[in-house]
């Protein structure tokens, strides 16, 4: 049986999930799922996501939620000494670029993506996205002095840290928004976008 996943391309964590399947070049089935696809208020979604949120990823009767522990997860499985290093500090130093994803980018980025794109327009409040956008400005500024020091974010290799980050910087730079010049991040996020197999989770419009 494939690695199976269900969720929506668009969305940020499936598109986390994706990358690392696409990188890997893991044999997979993608079941589309979330918002206008439904699937996931059925009650045998909920058996394996109680949370109704994508991606979930069943994996030899496997099965895992939550899209920075399925990288771990198939990282950890297909790709020691790549994506997941084996080195403590080498793997911490990319770890905490998956944390710092979830709990400081996406809460400073997700306002302006929210009242930009994904709400109906008549629920958008212009007035959230300038303070959002002041924010992320900051975050994308420690990035880019991160990067001006190393290849991928924790050194010479890609690994899970960039896994987490390259779907939330494709949102931030096609955000129809003012965005200073961030040389190193753009360069980073070129090569990644030019790997032929990990540009295809992220390969649908933001906007
Ligand atoms: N912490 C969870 C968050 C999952 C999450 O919020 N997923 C969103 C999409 S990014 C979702 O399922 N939204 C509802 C839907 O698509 O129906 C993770 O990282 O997997």
């Amino acid at each position: 049986m494939p690695l199976k996943i269900w969720g929506r391309l668009t969305s940020i964590n499936v598109q986390k999930a994706m990358l690392c399947v696409e990188e890997l070049d893991l044999p997979h089935e993608r079941i589309d799922a979330g918002l206008t696809f439904g699937i996931v208020n059925t009650p045998e979604y909920r058996a394996k996501n109680p949370n109704g949120l994508v991606p979930v990823i069943e994996d030899d009767g496997f099965v895992l939620w939550e899209s920075n522990a399925i990288v771990r997860y198939l990282a950890a499985k297909h790709a020691s000494g790549s994506l997941w290093p084996t080195d403590p500090q080498e793997r911490a130093d990319a770890d905490r670029w998956m944390d710092w994803q979830t709990t400081t980018f996406q809460p400073t980025v997700g306002p302006a993506f929210m009242h930009l794109v994904r709400l109906p327009p008549e629920k958008r409040d212009p007035g959230a996205v300038e303070p959002s956008r002041q924010k992320t400005e900051e975050c994308v500024g420690i990035l880019d002095n991160v990067l001006a020091k190393k290849r991928f974010v924790a050194g010479g290799k890609l690994t899970i840290g960039d896994m987490a980050l390259a779907p939330a910087i494709h949102r931030w730079l096609n955000l129809p928004i003012a965005r200073l010049s961030r040389p190193h991040v753009e360069r980073w996020y070129g090569e990644i976008m030019r790997r032929p197999r990990t540009a295809r989770a992220l390969i649908l419009p933001v906007v």
